[in-house]
């Protein structure tokens, strides 16, 4: 039965975000079977556990936390996705080219980018994974080789951003950038969409596929248009 009380359901999600945020994961991983048992929507208790996560990130920033607990804190978010995924079982039937996703070159954060993929695949996207710290040249060559519409970039490091407008600038050198919309996730920012080119920037699983899916969409109709 669903969490009916407001009141309620508001608590339970602030209790997920807390307990990812002191590292509990005890209480993290049994809120959100209770949650799953409970019917409530799996990618806002991934977001909840994000928002936690961010409050882990900046203990670690303020000198509380260390990059154990970072790695400790990954370890209990992956476990959260785990748990999350083996309640969704749908398997990849897709009509469009694989999107290619990956983790820009020097950043090797990917449970983001894990997570958006789980999810499109759930969707029934076709997902082409290039990794983590990819050189701006592989993305580039996966556009060429799949043609794919849409081309997924994830970063978390201010360096990542360098490492994203060098990709739209090749794209653009290689007459590939009107064919393939760029989309970038992770610690990203209407200002880091603007400096590296990018077309959209999201931060939110639930937002991110369904652009994507939208892109995909709207690009095979125009060329179906295009083909008449
Ligand atoms: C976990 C973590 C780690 C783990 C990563 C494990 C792993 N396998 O990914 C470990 C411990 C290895 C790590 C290492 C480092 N980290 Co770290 N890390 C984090 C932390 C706490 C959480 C990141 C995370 O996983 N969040 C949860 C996920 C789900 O959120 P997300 O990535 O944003 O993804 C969501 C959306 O953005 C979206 N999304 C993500 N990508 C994409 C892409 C597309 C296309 C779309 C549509 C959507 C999408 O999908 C997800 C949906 O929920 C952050 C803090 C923070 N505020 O984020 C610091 C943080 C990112 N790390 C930081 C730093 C500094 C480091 C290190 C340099 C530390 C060091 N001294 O070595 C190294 C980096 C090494 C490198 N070269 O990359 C800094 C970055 C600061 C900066 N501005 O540059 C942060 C912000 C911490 C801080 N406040 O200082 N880290």
């Amino acid at each position: 039965m669903a969490i009916k009380n407001n009141v309620e359901e508001f608590k339970a999600r602030r209790f997920l975000t807390h307990a990812m945020g002191k590292l509990d994961e005890d209480t993290v991983l049994n809120l959100v079977r209770q949650g799953l048992k409970q019917g409530v929507d799996s990618l806002e208790m991934i977001e909840e556990a994000r928002a936690g996560m961010e409050k882990v990130g900046e203990l670690y920033d303020e000198g509380v936390y260390f990059l154990c607990d970072l790695m400790v804190g990954a370890e209990i978010f992956t476990d959260v996705i785990n748990l999350v995924l083996k309640s969704t079982n749908i398997e990849p039937v897709s009509i469009y080219p694989p999107i290619i996703f990956g983790t820009v070159g020097g950043d090797i954060h990917d449970i983001g980018k894990n997570i958006m993929i789980s999810v499109l695949k759930s969707k029934g996207c076709q997902i082409y994974d290039l990794g983590v710290d990819v050189p701006e040249a592989a993305f580039v060559e996966a556009v060429k080789k799949m043609g794919s519409p849409v081309l997924c970039l994830s970063g978390l490091i201010t360096t990542a951003y360098e490492s994203m407008k060098k990709i739209v600038d090749l794209l653009e050198k290689e007459g590939l950038r009107s064919q393939v919309s760029v989309v970038i996730g992770g610690l990203v920012n209407e200002a880091v969409k603007n400096y590296t080119g990018a077309d959209y920037w999201v931060t939110d699983c639930a937002k991110g596929s369904e652009l994507c899916i939208r892109i995909m969409h709207d690009q095979s109709s125009k060329q179906a248009i295009a083909c008449l």
